[in-house]
């Protein structure tokens, strides 16, 4: 990896009915998706988490609670996220599997309910082991997504519900010269991925997503539209912070 502390931004990730993980009184409870593309956010169609990582839930200075891996809160124990620096107020600890189909309410997207789906390429030592899926524009997130859509044992082995899945597809939220308004899409079928395994032809599709995304991509939606991603980048991901949605967290 490159020298010096990378940037994310996390994006709070509502649970809509945190009871169904345990009873965490009236406090807010979010899985907070580590991201280094903030204006991807208005695709968002459902969340990943591995089913076989340890995650815990814990709470933060504000007063709500977040769920990542403890690797992550750790980070964050350092980074004043906490009342007290380096302790973590662990609330409860949990696997990927809990977490499975949980209903969320993220920022940005123009879904209302989204679901935590598995994704089984997860590293549990990058970000918070949570990650917010666009599969218009990331060539994981779509291959994962397909491979939820197209493979109903998949779904079945981790008791995902029909309707957390299909209804959703990628959504054009940014333009880029030759790939189209789904990169995502162009590039999946150009490199004729077949799974979310398929890990060099993963590869090499992100490499040009990223590029082109980030030097030639244009805003199709919000009130950016018409602006070039590298110039808005920054002002989306003040805005997330600004109204509370997301926070910045360095590893
Ligand atoms: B990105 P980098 Cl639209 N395991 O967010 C696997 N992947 C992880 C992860 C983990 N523990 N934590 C974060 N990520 C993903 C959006 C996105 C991302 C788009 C396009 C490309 C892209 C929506 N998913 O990343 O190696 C997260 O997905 C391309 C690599 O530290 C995060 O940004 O740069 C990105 O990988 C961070 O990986």
């Amino acid at each position: 990896e490159g020298v010096g502390p990378q940037e994310y931004t996390l994006i709070k990730m509502k649970v809509l009915y945190p009871q169904k993980i345990k009873d965490f009184g009236n406090k807010s409870v979010y899985l907070v998706a580590a991201t280094m593309k903030p204006e991807t956010m208005y695709g968002q169609t459902n969340c990943w988490v591995h089913p076989d990582i340890n995650y815990i839930a814990y709470n933060v200075a504000c007063g709500d609670v977040y769920i990542s891996t403890e690797r992550a809160a750790r980070n964050m124990s350092y980074q004043d996220f906490f009342k007290e620096e380096g302790k973590i107020d662990i609330v409860y600890k949990l696997t990927g599997k809990d977490l499975l189909g949980l209903a969320l309410e993220s920022p940005l997207t123009s879904n209302k309910v989204i679901y935590a789906l598995p994704m089984l390429t997860i590293k549990e030592d990058k970000g918070t082991g949570i990650v917010t899926s666009v599969p218009s524009d990331s060539p994981d997130d779509y291959a994962a997504l397909v491979d939820l859509k197209k493979k109903q044992p998949f779904r079945e082995k981790y008791k995902i519900a029909n309707e957390m899945v299909l209804p959703y597809d990628p959504i054009p939220i940014i333009e880029v010269p030759e790939l189209g308004n789904l990169v995502a899409v162009t590039l999946y079928n150009q490199f004729k991925i077949q799974s979310q395994n398929d890990k060099i032809q993963l590869m090499k599709a992100k490499e040009i997503a990223y590029l082109k995304g980030f030097y030639d991509g244009v805003m199709l939606v919000g009130p950016y539209k018409g602006k070039k991603v590298q110039d808005i980048k920054k002002l989306i991901q003040k805005e997330l912070v600004d109204s509370s949605d997301a926070v910045i967290y360095y590893e």
